[in-house]
């Protein structure tokens, strides 16, 4: 018996980080499930498995899977109820973003991170192509900036076509298990590339998201960083993880509305219109930031409340 980490699935096979630096591929017994029946892939990147060798001696067989500190989901369809794990025992993500080329909305970092509060997952920001700006996107990088630090995300600021960053940013990701989002185009498989030189990915390749049709055929990768820890690469995501969520539970993931809303009048108090609210308090004295309540409201008002 061995233990080893997945660091790539196809959906029937494994690949199996052991014993520091052995390689080896592994299926799964045909009677092996795990415990979360909604879930179509038993196994994920970033799991912790336990396998024996066949005897071959070149090939495993998965034997079981340790607990998982935490682990992703997605949607295995557009419209079933079952579920696919797309990785587990993610230590940090990161949300790369850039100010323009393309722009991304306040809103899409917002739900981006309302589903990482969810998950349980600390959460970072990458502001992507600095070599790019002016002073008036400089500008709004540094309210972005500013906003997220100030509740608790920190901001990374890089160019990687100047180099400018990166070497802070590498220090984040070494020896922890990381996932890496954004919208198609901000520089994700660019950064991969400068991270780990010998990966060569294709850059500026529209991402599979629109491709995928209805089936979701594509698994994320894993990478191996050369200076220790992994990153991965998630196709066909833009956001990551579907949560459910109950309109009154939405503002808990704002962890700095949730934090003022303790003082609200009412228990349930949905910091609209309601009598007393302390959010709304703290929205108009500039406590919390006009952006993020306009999300939290837009996000609440959704009709469908259920994110990817
Ligand atoms: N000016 C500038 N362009 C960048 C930077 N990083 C990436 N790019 C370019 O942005 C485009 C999209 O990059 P890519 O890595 O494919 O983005 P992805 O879709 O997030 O994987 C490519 O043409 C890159 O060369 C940067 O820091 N500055
Ligand atoms: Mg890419
Ligand atoms: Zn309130």
């Amino acid at each position: 018996m061995e233990q080893g980490l997945v660091i790539k699935s196809t959906g029937s096979r494994y690949r199996i980080l052991y014993r520091a630096d052995n390689i080896v591929e592994c299926t799964i017994k045909g009677k092996f499930r795990v415990k979360d029946q909604r879930a179509t892939n038993p196994v994920a990147v970033g799991d912790n498995v336990l396998f024996e060798f066949e005897k071959n001696g070149n090939s495993g067989i998965i034997t079981a899977v340790l607990d998982r500190k935490n682990y992703i989901l997605r949607k295995a369809t557009n419209l079933s109820k079952q579920t696919q794990v797309i990785a587990a025992n993610i230590d940090q993500v990161f949300l790369m973003i850039t100010i323009i080329l393309p722009e991304t909305p306040v809103e899409f970092i917002d739900r981006f991170l309302i589903t990482a509060e969810a998950y349980r997952v600390p959460a970072c920001l990458i502001i992507n192509k600095t070599d790019l700006y002016g002073e008036p996107e400089k500008e709004r990088m540094e309210q972005i900036a500013s906003i997220y630090n100030s509740i608790g995300y920190e901001c990374f600021r890089l160019s990687l076509t100047d180099n400018t960053g990166i070497d802070i940013l590498r220090a984040k990701i070494k020896d922890k298990i990381n996932l890496l989002a954004g919208n198609s185009g901000v520089g994700k498989t660019t950064l991969l590339n400068i991270l780990e030189p010998s990966l060569h990915l294709k850059t500026g390749e529209v991402s599979d998201y629109h491709k995928q049709g209805k089936h979701i055929t594509t698994f994320p990768e894993m990478h191996r960083m050369p200076f220790g820890g992994f990153v991965i690469d998630s196709p066909g995501m833009r956001g990551f993880g579907v949560v459910d969520m109950e309109k009154n539970e939405i503002y808990h993931f704002f962890p700095e509305i949730f934090r003022v809303s303790k003082g609200c009048r009412f228990y349930n108090c949905l910091h609209l219109n309601e009598p007393g609210c302390a959010v709304r308090k703290a929205v108009e004295s500039g406590a919390i930031d006009q952006l993020r309540y306009r999300s939290y409201v837009n996000i609440l008002h959704d009709d469908n409340s259920k994110y990817r």
